[in-house]
């Protein structure tokens, strides 16, 4: 469970974010490493000592033009490398026939489909390979949809609707936890986002939804056989 890298991918727009994360990872590495050798060295170098001379200093320009031109030309071009990845997950979303509205509160997840009024808590079930539409609100606080696998999180605001998506290829059962601490509770905010095969799905919808009224692609061929669930209030 507790990788030392990355969470498996399970997203078509991963790789779309996790080739900026290590090259992200990279530049901060490297830099990191280069100030602690250096700093490391000079402190051994210029150490205090018997016959050393103090010496009086008001910088380097050159240098210190360098040190912020160099950093801000790193940042402009990762600012356009990453404008790509930015379209393709946050711009554009994709249209889709399968809409869960989330809402999210202290401290569960709450799952509605179209066309069911049943609330699940803090579980979702979505079919493999199909673009799924998330419809994101809070009831209270501020709260992070995060599914790291997905490669996927937004947060939640009160007051507002957020649309987001995600494309799964595997199907599994993933672990969902709330990350922006919200509470008292935050720590025990999790679901779980169960990814189907088309037909296991098929078999989820006509046993959770269809009594109630399916969504519209699944209406034509799910028998009305769950009862059981009509009657509860
Ligand atoms: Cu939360």
């Amino acid at each position: 469970m507790l990788n030392w890298w990355l969470p498996e991918n399970v997203s078509t727009y991963g790789n779309d974010i996790d080739w900026l994360f290590h090259l992200i990872y990279a530049i901060t590495g490297i830099t990191a490493i280069l100030v602690f050798v250096t700093m490391a060295f000079f402190l051994v170098k210029y150490r205090a000592g018997a016959g050393r001379p103090v010496k009086y200093t008001h910088g380097n320009t050159t240098l210190e033009i360098v040190w912020t031109v160099v950093p801000a030309l790193i940042l402009v071009v990762l600012t356009f490398l990453s404008a790509p990845a930015w379209s393709r997950i946050k711009m554009n979303i994709p249209a889709s026939d399968l809409e869960i509205l989330v809402t999210a509160k202290q401290f569960n997840w709450q799952v509605t489909y179209p066309g069911s009024d049943k609330v699940f808590l803090d579980e979702m079930h979505v079919p493999v390979n199909k673009i799924v539409r998330v419809r994101l609100k809070s009831q209270d606080v501020i709260h992070s949809f995060f599914v790291p696998q997905f490669r996927m999180k937004q947060d939640a605001v009160p007051g507002r609707e957020i649309l987001q998506w995600f494309e799964v290829v595997k199907p599994g059962r993933y672990e969902w936890p709330c990350a922006e601490l919200c509470g008292f509770g935050h720590s025990g905010m999790r679901g779980w986002v169960h990814v189907h095969t088309a037909d296991d799905y098929k078999k989820w919808v006509a046993e959770n939804l269809a009594a109630a009224g399916a969504p519209a692609e699944e209406k034509k061929d799910e028998p009305k056989k769950n009862e059981k669930e009509k009657a509860k209030p």
